[in-house]
Protein backbone atom coordinates (compact mmCIF):
# COMPACT_ATOMS: atom_id res chain seq x y z
CA UNK A 1 0.00 0.00 0.00
CA UNK A 2 3.06 2.11 0.54
CA UNK A 3 3.23 5.23 -1.97
CA UNK A 4 -0.15 5.92 -2.21
CA UNK A 5 -0.06 9.64 -1.33
CA UNK A 6 2.15 11.94 -2.55
CA UNK A 7 3.31 15.53 -1.64
CA UNK A 8 1.25 17.80 -3.25
CA UNK A 9 2.62 21.74 -1.97
CA UNK A 10 2.88 23.72 1.33
CA UNK A 11 0.61 26.82 2.63
CA UNK A 12 0.97 29.49 4.63
CA UNK A 13 -2.41 31.06 3.55
CA UNK A 14 -5.54 30.00 1.98
CA UNK A 15 -4.28 31.73 -1.16
CA UNK A 16 -2.00 29.55 -1.70
CA UNK A 17 -3.87 25.71 -1.10
CA UNK A 18 -4.98 23.91 -3.98
CA UNK A 19 -8.27 25.40 -5.70
CA UNK A 20 -10.23 22.35 -5.79
CA UNK A 21 -13.05 20.64 -3.69
CA UNK A 22 -11.19 17.14 -3.60
CA UNK A 23 -11.94 15.80 -0.04
CA UNK A 24 -9.93 16.86 2.81
CA UNK A 25 -8.97 15.45 6.69
CA UNK A 26 -7.25 18.21 8.56
CA UNK A 27 -4.07 16.54 11.21
CA UNK A 28 -4.50 18.88 13.94
CA UNK A 29 -2.76 19.11 17.31
CA UNK A 30 -0.36 19.95 19.66
CA UNK A 31 3.87 20.11 18.80
CA UNK A 32 5.28 16.70 19.03
CA UNK A 33 2.13 14.72 19.19
CA UNK A 34 3.70 13.27 16.17
CA UNK A 35 1.30 14.24 13.39
CA UNK A 36 3.68 13.77 10.99
CA UNK A 37 4.89 10.58 11.86
CA UNK A 38 1.06 9.20 11.50
CA UNK A 39 1.28 10.85 8.50
CA UNK A 40 4.50 8.66 6.78
CA UNK A 41 2.57 5.60 8.87
CA UNK A 42 -0.73 6.27 6.83
CA UNK A 43 1.00 6.96 3.85
CA UNK A 44 3.30 3.87 4.09
CA UNK A 45 6.29 6.82 3.20
CA UNK A 46 8.28 8.91 4.54
CA UNK A 47 6.52 12.14 3.21
CA UNK A 48 6.09 14.39 6.07
CA UNK A 49 9.08 15.80 7.79
CA UNK A 50 9.28 14.62 11.52
CA UNK A 51 11.77 15.11 14.54
CA UNK A 52 11.62 15.15 18.65
CA UNK A 53 12.34 19.13 18.76
CA UNK A 54 8.75 20.28 18.73
CA UNK A 55 7.79 22.71 16.04
CA UNK A 56 9.39 20.80 13.18
CA UNK A 57 6.58 21.29 10.49
CA UNK A 58 5.83 24.77 10.36
CA UNK A 59 3.93 24.99 6.96
CA UNK A 60 0.66 23.38 6.22
CA UNK A 61 1.65 20.78 4.05
CA UNK A 62 -1.01 18.77 1.66
CA UNK A 63 -0.45 15.00 0.81
CA UNK A 64 -2.85 14.11 -2.07
CA UNK A 65 -4.08 10.33 -1.88
CA UNK A 66 -6.49 9.03 -4.30
CA UNK A 67 -9.57 9.52 -2.24
CA UNK A 68 -8.49 12.20 -0.14
CA UNK A 69 -6.09 14.70 1.28
CA UNK A 70 -4.55 14.69 4.19
CA UNK A 71 -3.54 18.04 5.73
CA UNK A 72 -0.35 18.47 8.17
CA UNK A 73 -0.77 21.47 10.43
CA UNK A 74 1.94 22.77 12.11
CA UNK A 75 1.41 22.31 16.08
CA UNK A 76 0.68 24.16 18.48
CA UNK A 77 1.68 25.18 22.00
CA UNK A 78 4.89 25.19 20.96
CA UNK A 79 6.35 27.35 23.81
CA UNK A 80 9.63 28.65 22.30
CA UNK A 81 8.10 30.11 20.20
CA UNK A 82 7.31 33.67 20.10
CA UNK A 83 3.92 35.16 21.85
CA UNK A 84 3.13 36.54 18.61
CA UNK A 85 3.56 33.18 16.37
CA UNK A 86 1.48 31.33 19.26
CA UNK A 87 -1.28 33.68 19.01
CA UNK A 88 -1.31 34.05 15.55
CA UNK A 89 -1.53 30.06 15.01
CA UNK A 90 -5.62 29.84 16.24
CA UNK A 91 -6.29 32.80 13.57
CA UNK A 92 -4.46 31.40 11.13
CA UNK A 93 -5.90 27.63 11.13
CA UNK A 94 -9.11 28.63 11.99
CA UNK A 95 -9.94 31.30 9.12
CA UNK A 96 -7.99 27.96 7.00
CA UNK A 97 -10.22 25.45 8.41
CA UNK A 98 -13.42 27.82 8.19
CA UNK A 99 -12.47 28.52 4.31
CA UNK A 100 -12.18 25.24 3.20
CA UNK A 101 -15.74 23.55 1.56
CA UNK A 102 -13.72 20.29 1.07
CA UNK A 103 -12.61 19.53 4.61
CA UNK A 104 -14.67 16.75 5.73
CA UNK A 105 -13.62 16.36 9.30
CA UNK A 106 -10.55 16.65 11.47
CA UNK A 107 -8.02 14.45 13.84
CA UNK A 108 -7.43 15.83 17.18
CA UNK A 109 -3.93 14.24 17.52
CA UNK A 110 -2.36 13.70 20.51
CA UNK A 111 0.53 12.13 22.66
CA UNK A 112 -1.72 9.32 24.30
CA UNK A 113 0.06 10.59 27.70
CA UNK A 114 -0.75 13.57 27.81
CA UNK A 115 -4.07 15.23 29.00
CA UNK A 116 -7.02 16.92 27.03
CA UNK A 117 -7.01 20.46 27.68
CA UNK A 118 -8.49 23.60 27.37
CA UNK A 119 -6.61 24.26 23.60
CA UNK A 120 -8.29 20.60 23.11
CA UNK A 121 -11.41 22.00 23.73
CA UNK A 122 -11.76 24.95 21.98
CA UNK A 123 -10.50 23.48 18.63
CA UNK A 124 -13.12 21.23 19.22
CA UNK A 125 -15.57 23.93 19.43
CA UNK A 126 -14.66 25.97 16.56
CA UNK A 127 -14.75 22.31 14.57
CA UNK A 128 -18.27 22.04 15.90
CA UNK A 129 -18.94 25.87 15.26
CA UNK A 130 -17.88 25.07 11.13
CA UNK A 131 -20.04 22.66 11.57
CA UNK A 132 -17.18 19.38 10.92
CA UNK A 133 -16.51 15.73 12.51
CA UNK A 134 -13.77 15.51 14.87
CA UNK A 135 -12.29 12.39 15.97
CA UNK A 136 -9.41 11.50 18.39
CA UNK A 137 -6.30 9.78 17.67
CA UNK A 138 -3.68 8.88 20.77
CA UNK A 139 -0.26 8.63 19.12
CA UNK A 140 2.49 6.51 20.84
CA UNK A 141 -0.01 3.74 22.04
CA UNK A 142 3.37 1.96 22.18
CA UNK A 143 4.30 3.21 25.33
CA UNK A 144 1.06 2.06 27.05
CA UNK A 145 0.01 -1.51 27.83
CA UNK A 146 -3.67 -2.96 27.69
CA UNK A 147 -4.71 -1.85 30.65
CA UNK A 148 -3.92 1.83 30.06
CA UNK A 149 -4.78 1.98 27.04
CA UNK A 150 -8.64 0.54 28.23
CA UNK A 151 -8.81 3.65 30.89
CA UNK A 152 -7.21 6.09 29.03
CA UNK A 153 -10.31 5.07 26.11
CA UNK A 154 -12.82 5.48 29.00
CA UNK A 155 -11.77 8.98 29.76
CA UNK A 156 -11.47 9.82 26.36
CA UNK A 157 -15.37 8.86 25.44
CA UNK A 158 -16.83 11.15 27.94
CA UNK A 159 -15.84 14.09 25.55
CA UNK A 160 -17.92 15.91 24.17
CA UNK A 161 -17.92 17.02 20.46
CA UNK A 162 -15.49 13.99 19.81
CA UNK A 163 -16.98 10.69 17.56
CA UNK A 164 -14.43 8.40 17.70
CA UNK A 165 -11.12 7.56 19.06
CA UNK A 166 -8.04 5.42 17.67
CA UNK A 167 -4.88 4.43 19.26
CA UNK A 168 -2.37 4.22 16.93
CA UNK A 169 1.36 3.96 16.74
CA UNK A 170 3.35 5.38 14.05
CA UNK A 171 6.85 3.46 15.20
CA UNK A 172 5.00 0.34 15.35
CA UNK A 173 2.40 0.79 12.38
CA UNK A 174 -0.84 -0.23 15.08
CA UNK A 175 -3.88 0.84 15.10
CA UNK A 176 -3.21 2.88 11.41
CA UNK A 177 -5.85 0.32 9.24
CA UNK A 178 -8.39 1.01 11.82
CA UNK A 179 -7.70 4.45 11.85
CA UNK A 180 -7.75 4.64 8.21
CA UNK A 181 -10.83 2.65 7.61
CA UNK A 182 -12.87 4.27 10.29
CA UNK A 183 -12.09 7.72 8.90
CA UNK A 184 -12.89 6.36 5.33
CA UNK A 185 -16.24 4.98 5.87
CA UNK A 186 -17.66 8.06 8.54
CA UNK A 187 -15.97 10.88 6.10
CA UNK A 188 -15.04 9.91 3.00
CA UNK A 189 -17.37 7.00 1.02
CA UNK A 190 -20.94 8.68 2.22
CA UNK A 191 -19.43 11.94 0.45
CA UNK A 192 -18.58 10.40 -2.58
CA UNK A 193 -21.98 8.23 -2.73
CA UNK A 194 -24.19 11.38 -2.71
CA UNK A 195 -21.98 12.88 -5.66
CA UNK A 196 -22.72 9.93 -7.75
N1 LIG B 1 7.25 5.93 20.55
C1 LIG B 1 6.68 6.62 19.57
N2 LIG B 1 7.18 7.82 19.20
C2 LIG B 1 6.56 8.51 18.22
C3 LIG B 1 5.40 7.98 17.57
N3 LIG B 1 4.98 8.90 16.67
C4 LIG B 1 5.85 9.94 16.75
N4 LIG B 1 6.80 9.71 17.67
C5 LIG B 1 7.91 10.61 18.03
O1 LIG B 1 7.41 11.87 18.45
C6 LIG B 1 8.21 12.94 17.99
C7 LIG B 1 7.37 13.97 17.25
O2 LIG B 1 6.87 13.40 16.07
P1 LIG B 1 6.33 14.32 14.85
O3 LIG B 1 5.59 13.37 13.97
O4 LIG B 1 7.41 15.13 14.24
O5 LIG B 1 5.31 15.28 15.62
P2 LIG B 1 4.43 16.49 15.04
O6 LIG B 1 3.13 16.43 15.75
O7 LIG B 1 4.39 16.45 13.56
O8 LIG B 1 5.25 17.75 15.57
P3 LIG B 1 5.29 19.27 14.97
O9 LIG B 1 5.53 19.19 13.51
O10 LIG B 1 6.40 19.86 15.74
O11 LIG B 1 3.98 19.89 15.32
C8 LIG B 1 9.32 12.29 17.15
O12 LIG B 1 10.47 12.15 17.96
C9 LIG B 1 8.74 10.95 16.78
O13 LIG B 1 9.72 9.98 16.56
C10 LIG B 1 4.92 6.68 17.96
O14 LIG B 1 3.93 6.13 17.46
N5 LIG B 1 5.60 6.06 18.97
MG1 LIG C 1 4.87 17.85 12.17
Amino acid sequence: MAGRFQFLTSATQVSESPNDMFPEIAVLGRSNAGKSSLINAWAGSQLAKTSSAPGKTRLINFFQGAKYRLVDFPGYGYSSRSGHEQASWAGMIESFLASRGNLVGALIVMDCRREWTEDETLLVRFLQKIRRPVAAVLTKADKLNRAEEAKIRQKFLKLPGVTAIYFVSSLKRTGIKELEEGVYKAWISPNSETEE
